[in-house]
């Protein structure tokens, strides 16, 4: 491999003085979000054009040099920091999106367009974009392509995939890839789209996508309901799902984490009283569809109380109960992060059970749930185990695959759960990703320390 001084002389051929070396400045890029996954790098590498990617990707495969590339640096799966010595590829220099095509309902995004961006320019066009969650204002489009981000709409828009109707990309080769006709339909081979959506990083660096718009609802009701049990929430949640036909959104929290959340953001609790689970619904339409979402409550058993919004300030405030729990458990220390989905019909069981399950493995951790219960997606955070002590996760994730679950459900592997691929994958199909690796990117220079186990990915 090149010495340092190599690899940034032939970096700044490609990018000039787009090359971060200095480790303050590049300490941002070094280290996740959370705090959990912290990496080192010779030099932070911010192309803006894809020609200018596709040089990088060449240069560091010349150099036999892996990259690894980043977009908001909101992953929660260490799949986007440098924890092997990897050059880090930021795509926050590429930020055009194309003008809103109002016939066709459609965006071209360059990979550093933040989702927020998007949502804006959709709006200002009477559309919308079918993905939101939390992260909006840092988590961009490339980041969300790589990982499938999914988010708060997906039981009505579906995940990132879904909304995906072209990319370009840079294989590990340095050739680029261009299909951003946005035609709906293009049955002419391969759906490389839908193949680079969920793959972080592996296969391509993503440089643009064409992004599906939906129409704007843009009447929109909030509700929460409270509970004594998760058993009564997750069948209100099916019951949403079967009879609310305009229903959004359908998220769950539990009493702990709003504790957590009030104490750290300073919010009111949303009732007098403190219940074992909360239901947040939303209905959206382009007439009012407060009461529709009042009927269907009404027919919901279990119902302890209930908070509706209907104007944009209250109904923001409900959602950061659910939405700040990430920052809320983050003031603990770095969380282990297990995002999984659980068949519906043992999702109840799973929850109730997960807390103890930790326990027996680490009596000083804390459990904390909440997530897309619409979806069967739970986020178990753990708080109180050391960064690097990977017990609680390897219980988590059995327990997961024993319930029939799959052991990431919108975060991706990444380098957190690569050890446990094994668990949702057979050998037959990571055996077929390896040979889709080796076909893409030869000589594994992209993000290879990720997603596949070490043998799957290997040249
Ligand atoms: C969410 O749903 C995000 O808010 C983050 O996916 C989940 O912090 C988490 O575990
Ligand atoms: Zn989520």
């Amino acid at each position: 491999m090149a010495d340092t001084s190599a690899i940034i002389d032939r970096l700044r051929r490609v990018v000039g003085d787009r090359v971060i070396v200095d480790t303050d400045r590049m300490a941002s890029y070094t280290t996740d979000w959370t705090g959990r996954f912290r990496g080192t790098t010779v030099a932070v590498v911010r192309p803006g054009t894809t020609a200018e990617v596709a040089g990088v990707v060449r240069a560091c495969r010349e150099l036999g040099v892996a990259l690894v590339p980043q977009g908001g640096n909101t992953g929660l799966v260490g799949g986007g920091v440098p924890l092997h010595g990897e050059v880090v590829l930021t795509l926050q220099g590429m930020r055009s999106l194309s003008p809103v095509d109002g016939t066709a309902g459609q965006v071209t995004a360059e990979a550093g367009v933040t989702l927020a961006a998007v949502q804006q320019a959709a709006r200002s066009a009477g559309w919308e974009y079918g993905v939101d969650l939390a992260s909006r204002d840092s988590a961009t489009v490339g980041g969300m392509v790589a990982t499938n981000a999914g988010g708060t709409r997906v039981l009505r828009h579906g995940d990132t995939r879904a909304q995906v109707l072209g990319v370009e990309a840079v294989l590990g080769t340095g050739a680029v890839l261009s299909h951003l006709g946005g035609l709906i339909k293009d049955n002419t081979g391969y759906h490389l789209p839908g193949l680079f959506c969920g793959s972080e990083g592996t296969l391509a660096v993503v440089t643009a996508a064409r992004l599906r718009l939906v129409p704007a609802l843009p009447e929109r009701t909030v509700a929460v309901l409270a509970f004594a049990t998760v058993t009564d929430a997750v069948a209100a949640s099916v019951l949403f799902r079967r009879s609310l036909t305009t229903l959004d959104a359908a998220e769950l929290f539990l009493a702990p984490g709003l504790d957590l959340v009030c104490s750290v953001t300073g919010l009111p609790a949303p009732f007098d009283r403190r219940y074992p689970a909360y239901l947040l619904v939303e209905a959206a339409d382009r007439s009012d569809p407060t009461g529709a979402l009042a009927e269907v409550t009404g027919s919901v058993g279990g119902v302890l109380d209930v908070a509706v919004a209907t104007g944009a300030h209250r109904r923001a405030e409900l959602w950061r109960y659910r939405e700040a729990h990430t920052e809320a458990i983050n003031t603990l220390g770095p969380p282990h992060k297990l995002d999984v989905t659980l068949p519906l019909g043992s999702l109840a069981a799973f929850i109730d059970d997960i807390p103890g399950t930790v326990r027996s493995v680490s009596a000083s951790a804390r459990t904390w749930l909440f997530g897309h219960i619409g979806d069967g997606n739970v986020h178990v955070n753990v708080t109180g185990v050391a960064p690097d002590d990977e017990r609680v996760d390897g219980a988590v994730l059995h327990r997961v695959a024993a319930a029939g679950g799959s052991i990431s459900a919108e975060h991706g592997i990444g380098a957190a759960k690569r050890r446990w691929l094994t668990l949702s994958r057979s050998a037959e199909e990571i055996h077929a990703f390896g040979a889709v690796k080796r076909a893409l990117d030869p000589d594994g220079i992209l993000n290879p320390h990720v997603l596949l186990p070490e043998q799957a990915g290997a040249r």
